[in-house]
């Protein structure tokens, strides 16, 4: 057998007995460096507290107490450090993960006697607790209490990510998904180690953030009727126009504290949010909602006698735009950024910029131009869809989301602005298209046909832009565009089991990447995520067991 799941460094500790039955331990994503010993295992006991060992050290370690006290009913005390000698240990501090690795990297040593978690960051401990509850057997992930025999097979594991932005895009504006499935959707992903949950918050369909009036209001514009106008729109039709008949788009909004809570369990779960309001194109539920930006060069235009133009719950794009003649144009999306910015953490604001079919070059370029402006006069790093690659977009602080098109643009921004660049091309990272054929949904215009989850896998984004150097890669995002995707059970059977090859191009070094060997630890995670009740697509491709 061909040292699976074993580095190089690794051989000099491994004997020579003899060949065994595909070995796995099925861990998702493949780490950079395990050596499985052959030795007793670690046996969790009822009366086993965990030891949180500095400052950083408690959110992981409540973290891991709470995913196994589920299943184990076990107390799992969490304590501070004055009990170095405990069982089980998360210590968070520098030079405690893997050299070189402050950012997300960890170590994980299993012995009969001790479960050892070191990383230098509280993110990098977190990384190490989603490795740590796949060593655990799947009942783990009951919901209920299970009598089992709680037992981690004895490891050594040293990790870290091959990419820092591993990320998951929802589209709420299509259809939109309440905290609750939002979470749901966190925990499915964050066990695969995916760090970004990338918010697509408005579009023609809908809007789905509150926006308060601000005290410096120049238009009096009424900030409210975004979602009180289009928070109640969705879609109604899928781009195929193919009726949805009681599956029309799910219409709501997050309220402030709904998107902090969001923000607040993301982060609980290693997850930086990224939100996006996309302009100036995809603004039909703006226009609909706010009679100031109705001027003569928005589109569409408001039929005569109207305040706004309708709603329009198709899923046809590029129709709409917002008028780069218009100085209401600048000071809305100004307020709404600063806004959006001021409930966000996180260092990005993402402006869309795609598909503004109908918004002429120029005025296009005018409109990007302020608004990249804006997100770095707020202090934050914009990115936009890859159209908006030909902008100048502010120096050594952008990133381009690539999805389709002109790679040559995005290398030049990169190598002339100094921009960085996420990965989402459409055959490899969009969960809409179609996974198999017999899916009656779903998109084949990307790769002719079924985007499997081969094409999930087998791509490198090391090398997807010709003429960057790999260090401009952010990394990679899934995508899900929300036509056709309504509620989370339909939102996980397109992503799952996609986001998990999204999930390991992200982490683990190409070189050790393989198909195969993929599929096969894939085969035993049906079962956990049958267990924690997510609807995965049982792709034929994998022989689940
Ligand atoms: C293109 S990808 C879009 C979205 C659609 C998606 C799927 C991108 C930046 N824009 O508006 O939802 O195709 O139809």
């Amino acid at each position: 057998w061909a040292g699976y799941g074993y580095s190089i460094s690794d051989f000099e500790v491994w004997d020579s007995s003899p060949a065994a039955p595909a070995p796995t331990l099925g861990l998702l994503p493949r780490p950079v460096s395990v050596l499985e010993r052959a030795e007793a295992p670690y046996t969790l006991q009822r009366g086993t507290p965990i030891v949180a060992a500095g400052a950083n050290a408690a959110a992981p370690a409540n973290h891991l107490a709470g995913i196994l006290r589920r299943s184990t009913g076990y107390p799992l005390p969490v304590l501070g450090s004055a009990t170095a000698a405990a069982p089980i240990v998360v210590d968070v501090g520098p030079g405690k993960g893997p050299a070189g690795q402050a950012a997300e990297g960890y170590r994980l040593t299993v012995d009969a006697t001790r479960v050892y978690i070191g990383a230098d960051t509280a993110n990098g401990a977190l990384n190490a607790v989603q490795t740590l509850r796949q060593l655990f057997p799947q009942w783990v992930e009951s919901r209920t209490v299970v009598a089992a025999t709680w037992t981690v097979p004895a490891v050594t594991i040293a990790d870290h990510p091959r990419f820092a932005h591993r990320g998951m895009m929802l589209d709420v504006a299509r259809s939109f998904y309440p905290v609750a499935e939002v979470k749901a959707y966190i925990d499915a992903a964050a066990q695969y180690k995916i760090n970004r949950l990338h918010l697509h918050l408005t579009d023609d369909q809908g809007w789905r953030i509150a926006i308060d009036n601000p005290a410096s209001n120049p238009s009096a514009i009424n900030y409210p009727l975004l979602t009180q106008v289009s928070g109640a729109t969705a879609m109604t039709y899928s781009p195929t126009g193919q009726l949805m008949g009681t599956e029309l788009g799910v219409t709501g909004f997050y309220t402030k504290a709904d998107y902090a809570e969001i923000v607040r369990y993301a982060g609980v779960n290693g997850m930086t949010v990224i939100p996006e309001v996309d302009v100036p194109g995809h603004t039909n539920a703006a226009l609909h909602a706010i009679p100031q930006l109705n001027t003569a060069g928005a589109q569409p235009q408001r039929p005569a006698g109207a305040a706004t133009v309708p709603a329009n719950g198709t899923g046809s794009v590029g129709y709409s735009s917002l008028d780069a003649a218009a100085a209401v144009t600048y000071e809305f999306v100004r307020q709404v950024l600063t806004q959006i910015a001021a409930m966000t953490p996180g260092p990005y604001l993402h402006i869309g910029g795609d598909e503004a079919h109908v918004t002429g070059h120029a005025d296009y370029t005018a409109m990007v131009d302020a608004f990249t402006a804006q997100v770095a006069a707020l202090g934050r790093t914009v990115i936009g869809w890859n159209e908006y690659a030909g902008s100048a977009l502010p120096q050594n602080n952008a990133v381009v989301q690539y999805w389709n098109g002109d790679r040559t643009a995005v290398a030049n921004a990169v190598n002339t602005r100094g921009a960085k660049v996420v990965l989402s091309p459409a055959p490899h990272t969009y969960v809409p298209q179609k996974q198999d054929a017999r899916q009656p949904l779903g998109g084949t215009w990307a790769c002719g046909g079924v985007c499997g989850l081969d094409r999930h896998y087998n791509w490198d984004p090391g090398t997807f832009i010709p003429g960057i150097a790999q260090s401009s890669v952010l990394g990679v995002e899934s995508a899900l565009w929300g036509e056709f995707i309504r509620r989370v059970g339909q939102a996980q059977y397109y992503s799952f089991p996609r986001l998990l090859a999204t999930a390991e191009v992200g982490w683990t070094p190409q070189a050790q990447r393989d198909y195969a060997d993929f599929r096969l630890r894939l085969s035993v995670a049906g079962g956990r995520l049958t267990l924690q009740g997510v609807n995965f697509f049982p792709t034929a491709d994998v022989a689940w067991r």
